[in-house]
């Protein structure tokens, strides 16, 4: 069984210049707040008394629910607390340009009045009221644009749908009839009943032909042309690529991304998720995100009388008071000029100015290697009369450009503190992976150059930046890169793998530089501290010690010696390869 390639990563295809401007509103706002509301915020991830430890909505899916007994919830669906102009004001306040509330999910039911489908909220519950009509009406008057989660394959409720066999049997199933009785004209009443739509966020593309794919992409297009279409409508017809939920990319992405992240471990609400993120990685994790070009869409997921919990409420309070001071440095802005992150910290950029975002209190004297255009200033972003001097220099042995900062009585603010440094001109920064300041270097998947000893390589660097399909031992991976300070350093290899779905390693990989060998099976010997471990554990395996007897350009090989594939290791969404994250080197102890 293949891995299902939810290909929504964007095909690039010879778009009329026109089409760009449609990203505009998006790319500016950057950040965007996700809603998952709909019955399954009923059981609140607790069925038949038990607590269910998957994501909320899947619940019908998981505990095969049947239709009957699951559609009895509309029955019980009467939120006395819904409050769409509270809920859009709490996007503004996060600082967010956009909302996508959930319209349909996978369970087929409607959160708006569809006049196609009698399982919708203003017919089948006692509610009998629009929600949407609601937050369109709050998006109109508030100013942030409104867009629509839309579960155009998986629909366990019709017949046709993908996914539901436990009511109807897969063989009977008809799904160009379930997009034809269902999805088009669904899609017709949400493009025509509520005014502009800036997205349809469509979802798990997992049964759909590229045909039917299509068909929905034009059939939206036809309806609203400027209205957005998510990568998830699959077959890289996207307008924009979404990685997979929750994932932090360990490098810069190229072209337009989003990722979608949780504010616990659930879209939909669960009465039991308490572990919500803290404010400081959700800041921290945004401009991670906007340095690698990717927008952040943070979920709120809404309990069945329509309150949303108070600590998503305070979190995202949180990031808006962040915002409101440094949101420069984000909004509109571009990634950074370089493809990798920094130990301490991350870039964005907007014109000629870059904007050095701070985990914690810069060093006095800082660094940075690789920067060559000429620097007219450095200043505080939240008190920009704050100044500070620098000088530019480069390294005698190979002419690396060096930055220096005087960071004298910087006040840091938690969790991020950022400093403008206006250039002379739009940035341009040595091109190969460089030791850095603190004399690591980190050699990442989208600086690689692919190779094999075959005719041509299976193996590839995703657009999310992690390897794909390695599963031989002809192809590689090769780094050129330069090493400032000669000596002996540290050798560790890092994989990955999502953290609900099993490691692939015991693989014997071969690291060759400068003729010296490295060769050891991948083992979980630790798992890396990081913002990306949470959902991606960096898995690190100690492959022991290079040396480098001068300071100089030199080349890196990374191949698979003997395999360790194991079935079990491939899922619906992952091909049981490995899964390169990153090699570092650091100054031996
Ligand atoms: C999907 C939905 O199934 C889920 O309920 C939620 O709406 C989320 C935002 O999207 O979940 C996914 C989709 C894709 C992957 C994993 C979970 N993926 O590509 O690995």
């Amino acid at each position: 069984m293949r891995a299902v390639d939810i290909s929504a990563v964007k095909r690039p295809t010879r778009r009329r210049a026109h089409d760009r401007d449609d990203l505009a509103w998006w790319r500016e706002a950057r950040f965007g707040l996700f809603i998952h509301w709909g019955l399954y915020a009923i059981p609140a991830g607790i069925w038949r008394g038990k607590r269910v430890p998957y994501i909320g909505e899947w619940l019908m899916f998981r505990e095969k629910i049947p239709v009957a007994t699951y559609a009895k919830l509309a029955a019980r669906f009467h939120p006395r607390h819904w409050d769409a102009a509270a809920i859009v004001r709490l996007a503004r306040q996060a600082g967010m340009g956009y909302l996508v509330i959930t319209t349909k999910h996978h369970d087929g039911f409607a959160m708006y009045r569809s006049k196609v489908n009698p399982y919708n909220v203003v017919d089948a519950t006692p509610w009998h009221h629009d929600p949407i009509a609601d937050l369109a009406r709050e998006c109109r008057r508030q100013g942030i644009r409104l867009c629509f989660y839309y579960s155009q394959d998986l629909d366990w409720h019709h017949p046709d749908g993908a996914w539901n066999d436990w009511d109807y049997a897969k063989d009977q199933k008809q799904p160009d009839r379930y997009l034809r009785e269902k999805v088009l004209p669904q899609l017709t009443e949400l493009l025509t009943q509520y005014g502009p739509v800036g997205m349809i966020w469509f979802d798990t593309p997992l049964t759909l032909t590229r045909e039917q794919s299509a068909r929905i992409r034009r059939h939206v297009k036809r309806l609203q042309p400027q209205c957005l279409v998510s990568g998830r409508i699959g077959h890289g017809l996207g307008d924009y690529s979404l990685p997979r939920d929750n994932f932090l990319p360990p490098g810069r992405l190229e072209g337009d991304w989003e990722t979608c992240a949780t504010l616990n471990h659930t879209w939909g609400y669960k009465k039991h998720d308490h572990e919500w993120k803290s404010a400081a990685n959700l800041v921290t994790t945004l401009v991670d995100l906007t340095s690698k070009g990717s927008n952040y869409l943070l979920n709120i997921g809404p309990d069945a009388d329509g309150r949303v919990p108070a600590p998503s409420v305070q979190r995202l309070r949180a990031i808006g008071a962040w915002l409101s001071v440094n949101g420069t440095a984000i909004h509109g802005a571009s990634p950074s000029p370089f493809r990798y992150e920094f130990p301490w910290g991350r870039i964005t950029t907007k014109g000629c100015t870059l904007y050095f975002h701070f985990f914690a209190n810069p060093p006095r004297h800082f660094q940075l290697h690789g920067l060559r255009t000429r620097v007219t200033g450095v200043s505080a972003l939240a008190t920009p009369r704050t100044k500070f001097s620098f000088r530019q220099t480069s390294t005698p042995a190979t002419g690396t450009p060096v930055l220096e900062i005087d960071f004298i009585n910087v006040r840091f603010r938690t969790p991020v503190t950022v400093f403008a440094v206006h250039l002379a001109a739009a940035a341009a920064v040595e091109p190969l992976t460089l030791q850095q300041p603190d004399d690591t270097v980190t050699f990442i998947g989208p600086m690689a150059r692919v190779g094999t000893d075959a005719a041509k390589p299976e193996m590839r660097v995703g657009g999310n930046g992690l390897s794909e399909n390695w599963r031989n031992t002809r192809d590689w991976l090769e780094w050129r890169f330069t090493v400032l300070h000669p000596g002996r350093y540290d050798v560790t290899v890092v994989t990955t793998h999502q953290h609900l779905e099993p490691w692939s390693g015991g693989h014997t990989l071969r690291l060759t530089c400068e003729g010296q060998s490295l060769r050891r099976k991948t083992m979980r010997e630790a798992v890396l501290p990081g913002l990306r471990s949470t959902y991606y554990p960096q898995i690190a395996t100690r492959f022991g010690r290079l040396s480098f007897p001068r300071a100089g350009t030199y080349t890196l090989r990374l191949q698979a010696d003997r395999m360790n594939l194991r079935s079990k290791n491939k899922t619906l969404f992952s091909d049981g390869g490995i899964q390169f994250s990153e090699i570092r080197l650091s100054p031996a102890a």
